[in-house]
């Protein structure tokens, strides 16, 4: 089946629900356009819009498809068009809370095995930021490769530094420098990537990502742009997310450059990425120590001893602030959501009482 060409695999056949396939066939979200989808059925694109119940019954942008997202879709016998009506069961889901005073998901990509963070060796680099990113992915239970680009514009002694940096706080994950000018290093990318298994790559703008893939793909397939002199950001060239199916059998999800990673931080996502933190509170004194002022804290002790370094301690503390307080916001709106919904039921039934 060609299916498999793009992804499927045991897993979403054990899911596929024979009833919808009577009428409907598996197929996956390949891009979102601002007004469209794009969906394969692993014999190219085809356009692709939702059905009025499936946009309309939304709820939440969680109901809607990603990148990556396995679909029921029906397709017009001269693939001008498909419909997609149902969404399959994720196995896996990147999403974001969206910055601004709603708090709202933002779904970056569906049924990823493995995310790329890039970031650049030059200005770019940056443990904070990196952190943030692990959160978000340790979060969705998807495993994180380190990916440091732009090694050209550095000695190999500063790299190993920043890639030692690196592994003194985050040991057990994988990290490759490389260049998108050396074809050799770019092999040691692909090298990594697994046939069927699907990768994305997350990074704030002007790190390399999509040179990168044209790299991987081995042609200038998508555009790309110098990245501004003066502050060395990116412009956000890339500005819709696709999968691309690479020779070897991977697939690899380009995503448009973070401006900003906003607010991401969830408890198990905080705990993976802050493992010897998670370890040291074991041993304070109060099941409840919040690790600020408390007598008998462990953490704070390591802090004072030098064996946990202070910006993390710090950055810490401000990644689980900002998870309380969006949680707490997030739980506000589902509950208002859920009154307005009670409302909206109650006027119905007073119409069809008036009406009956
Ligand atoms: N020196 C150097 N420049 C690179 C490397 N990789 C990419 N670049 C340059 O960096 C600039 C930005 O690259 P892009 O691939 O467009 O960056 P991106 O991450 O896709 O950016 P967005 O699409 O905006 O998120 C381009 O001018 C590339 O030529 C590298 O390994 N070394
Ligand atoms: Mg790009
Ligand atoms: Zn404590």
């Amino acid at each position: 089946m060609q299916l498999e060409n793009i992804g499927f695999n045991a897993w979403f056949q054990e899911r596929l629900d024979s009833g919808k396939s009577r009428e409907l066939q598996p197929a996956r979200v390949i891009a979102i356009n601002k007004n469209s989808y794009q969906v394969s059925d692993g014999s190219g694109p085809v356009t692709a819009e939702l059905t009025g119940r499936l946009m309309f019954n939304a709820d939440s942008p969680l109901e809607l498809p990603a990148v990556g997202d396995w679909v029921y879709v029906q397709i017009a016998d001269d693939r001008s068009l498909a419909v997609i009506h149902d969404i399959f069961p994720r196995k896996t889901l990147l999403k974001r809370k969206t910055v601004g005073k709603r708090v709202e998901w933002q779904l970056i990509a569906a049924n990823i095995d493995s995310a790329m963070i890039i970031q650049a060796l030059d200005a770019d680099f940056n443990l904070r930021r990196l952190e943030r990113y692990l959160v978000m992915v340790n979060e969705s239970n998807i495993t994180p490769v380190i990916l440091l680009s732009k090694s050209d514009l550095l000695h190999t002694t500063e790299i190993e530094a920043k890639k030692t940096e690196i592994r003194s706080l985050m040991p057990d994950i994988g990290i490759i420098a490389f260049s998108n000018i050396d074809a050799s290093q770019v092999d040691s990318v692909r090298r990594v990537l697994i046939p069927g298994c699907t990768y994305c790559l997350l990074g704030s703008s002007g790190v390399g990502k999509t040179t990168l893939i044209n790299r991987l793909v081995d042609g200038e397939l998508y555009e790309t742009r110098a990245v501004r002199e003066k502050d060395g950001k990116g412009r956000h060239t890339t500005s819709r997310r696709q999968l691309i199916s690479l020779d070897n059998g991977a697939l690899i999800i380009d995503t448009p450059g973070m401006r900003e990673l906003g607010n991401i931080a969830v408890d198990s996502g905080l705990e993976k990425t802050f493992g010897e933190i998670a370890e040291l509170t074991e041993q304070c004194r109060f099941n409840d120590c919040s690790h600020i002022n408390e007598e008998g804290c462990a953490v704070l002790a390591a802090v004072e001893n030098g064996t946990l370094e202070r910006e993390r301690y710090l950055s810490y503390l401000k990644l689980r602030r900002e998870s309380e307080y969006y949680e707490a916001s997030y739980r506000e709106k589902r509950e208002k959501d859920r009154k307005f919904g009670k409302y909206c039921k109650s006027v119905m039934k007073d119409k069809k009482k008036e009406r009956g």
